[in-house]
């Protein structure tokens, strides 16, 4: 029975072939390297989550690498997905610059780069198809419009930040914008600026330090929830009530800044989606298929003030 059957099949193969029908070859998977920032940040882990559950979920073979926070690192992972001859290269740029050398051996092997999360700069911006992520500026500035509305005490308000990654698109974009805000009621001002690198333990190390030198700090902007919690253990350390004695503005919305928002600690959140997985997944598959694409995918984002997010807390997905 089955000798018959196996033959039956390789004569309607061969005429199929004769016929000038060859059976389609199973198309081959889109292979996608990806060059990951780190894993400084709660962010980054359910960023990273997101890319991989999204690559299994779309049949997507993944390369993935983490950098461990340095552009050297990221750089060697781009050549490596080169010399594999990847379908399509992805990564979130841990800095700003840097970057034109290895994405023009990219633009000559003929694979596409797709950015996500943190964008470039570069006087060819053919070295990219696009990028995926968030309006950091925008989100600088809804942290000192929540400020600027919502705070309470008289007189000059006197505001330490905590910057990210120095030369980052966040750090850059996050400040300018919060900066740009603030600026339209001189009672704020920013009187310490320095970086925390987004992770717990530099947020907490430098807020220390302001603690130690500024006699009157008023407010904490954080550029992510990861230094804002680390800082937060500084202040309770130093004998004071963080969300009371100094009002604490943050940005990503984890579920670390709701725990410490229901626990009464942190007054703010801006969100910040890391689940860029499933566009960037639909993203490679049209970019692979020549799709034109926009240079500039931007994520919907919104704020949560501590008394939204007992509410808001059981929704979070990250
Ligand atoms: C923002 C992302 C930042 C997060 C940090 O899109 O690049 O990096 O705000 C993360 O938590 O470390």
């Amino acid at each position: 029975m089955l000798k018959s059957r196996r033959s039956l099949l390789s004569v309607i193969a061969a005429g199929l072939i004769v016929g000038g029908l060859a059976l389609p070859a199973l198309a081959a998977p889109l292979t996608l390297g990806f060059a990951q920032v780190g894993a400084e940040s709660e962010w980054r882990t359910a960023n990273t989550q997101s890319i991989k559950d999204s690559a299994k979920a779309a049949g997507i073979n993944l390369k993935f690498s983490d950098a461990q926070q340095k552009q050297e690192n990221q750089i060697k992972a781009i050549r490596s997905f080169i010399a594999q001859k990847v379908d399509v290269i992805a990564f979130a740029p841990v800095v700003t610059t840097g970057w034109d050398t290895v994405l023009k051996e990219a633009k000559s092997a003929k694979i596409p780069v797709i950015l996500t999360d943190r964008s470039i700069e570069t006087k060819d911006p053919s070295l990219y198809v696009t990028m995926i992520g968030s309006d950091f500026t925008e989100e600088g500035r809804k942290a000192g419009k929540w400020l600027l509305d919502n705070y309470k005490g008289e007189g000059d308000v006197n505001i330490v930040e905590l910057q990210g990654t120095v030369g980052s698109a966040p750090a850059i974009e996050r400040k300018k914008g919060f900066e740009e805000v603030i600026k339209a009621n001189p009672r704020f001002k920013i009187t310490r600026s320095q970086t925390g690198d987004f992770t717990r333990s530099k947020g907490k190390e430098v807020m220390e330090a302001f603690l130690k030198t500024d006699k009157k700090i008023n407010v904490l902007f954080a550029h992510n929830d990861d230094m804002a919690i680390g800082a937060i253990q500084a202040i309770e350390e130093a004998g004071m009530k963080p969300g009371k004695d100094i009002i604490i503005v943050s940005i990503d919305s984890v579920k670390g800044a709701f725990e410490a928002m229901m626990a009464g600690k942190l007054n703010v959140s801006v969100e910040c989606n890391p689940l860029l997985g499933p566009q960037l997944m639909a993203i490679a598959k049209e970019v692979k298929a020549g799709k034109p694409q926009p240079k500039r995918i931007n994520t919907k984002e919104g704020i949560f003030p501590m008394e939204t997010a007992a509410k808001e807390f059981p929704n979070r997905k990250y």
